[in-house]
């Protein structure tokens, strides 16, 4: 795809969040305007609903001939296909937008061939808008450059802002994976953990990647989220210069869907922290493909 098209595209996909923001902003609803979807944690909204609804009439308006993939409208069991999709999670923190908590964002993505192109995150609570463009580099506001600070070196896990999420199943084989190892890298090196700086959670997977972009987090790792949580902040990531590897350890190479990730931001050392990360997981997940 062209450059001045995926420019447009960048721009336009702008404009949806924007218009969406409006829209998450002004409902404001409570905890009793939730419904759940696979269990009672598993939150949705009417505002969810609409949002993507708008988003997707507007987008398949402009790009007719272009696939949609979006979290409120998902078939179990679709695969991504390599044709030029859009891949959206009208509200991405859905808990905190119901609690009020304003960490919350629009995530709006294309991939091409299975690989993120373009990316949109926009927090609207907060006005920060995170995009980026293949090849073009990532910016916040439109101006400000990702990472936001110059990069240090990374030398040890332990010295490292880490970033996790419960997700949604509280039960089974991956939930053990994520309670154990999260024990693990918060506890004290005599007893064998990482001793991170600090292990954060804070709800919206899009955000969490842009916060590894800016440089702020330094580690991202989470199981059981979709391609429209991680889509559009992978491409920003990667703008960014950060790398994305799989939670499991030993795969390099993640796919977009495969439901697995593990983040690193820019800096000297990436791949020293990926293998230190990966020797503190407690077991492997099971989710994925
Ligand atoms: C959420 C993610 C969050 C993850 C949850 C869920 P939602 O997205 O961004 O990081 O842990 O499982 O997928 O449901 O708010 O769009």
């Amino acid at each position: 795809m062209e450059l001045d098209e995926l420019r447009e595209i960048h721009d336009f996909l702008i404009t949806l969040a924007k218009r969406a923001g409006e829209t998450i902003t002004s409902a404001k609803p409570s905890t009793g305007a939730a419904g759940s979807k696979k269990n009672s944690v598993d939150l949705v909204t009417e505002t969810d609903q609409a949002v993507e609804k708008a988003i997707s009439t507007s987008l398949k308006e402009k790009y007719p001939s272009f696939s949609f993939m979006g979290e409120e409208t998902y078939e179990p069991g679709t695969r991504l296909p390599p044709s030029p999709t859009f891949i959206v999670d009208p509200i991405d923190g859905t808990t905190n937008f119901v609690h009020g908590y304003p960490y919350v964002s629009i995530s709006l993505g294309l991939a091409v061939n299975l690989q993120p192109v373009v990316g949109v995150v926009y927090n609207p609570f907060t006005r920060t808008l995170y995009s980026a463009i293949a090849g073009q580099g990532a910016f916040m506001n439109q101006s400000e450059r990702l990472p936001l600070r110059e990069p240090e070196p990374m030398h040890d896990l332990g010295e490292l802002q880490v970033c996790v999420e419960w997700g949604s199943d509280r039960s089974g084989n991956d939930f053990h994976v994520k309670a154990h190892t999260f024990r693990r890298l918060a506890g004290s090196k005599e007893e064998g953990g990482a001793m991170v700086h600090s292990l954060r959670s804070f709800g919206s997977a899009a955000l969490n990647l842009c916060g590894v972009a800016s440089g702020n987090l330094d580690v991202y790792w989470e199981a059981g989220c979709w391609a429209w949580d991680v889509c559009a902040g992978m491409a920003i990531l990667k703008e960014a210069g950060g790398i994305m590897v799989d939670a499991n350890p030993g795969n390099w190479d993640p796919s977009l869907e495969g439901r697995r990730y593990l983040a690193v931001r820019n800096g000297e050392g990436q791949k020293e922290i990926v293998e230190q990360f990966w020797s503190h997981i407690q077991g492997r997940f099971e989710v994925g493909v």
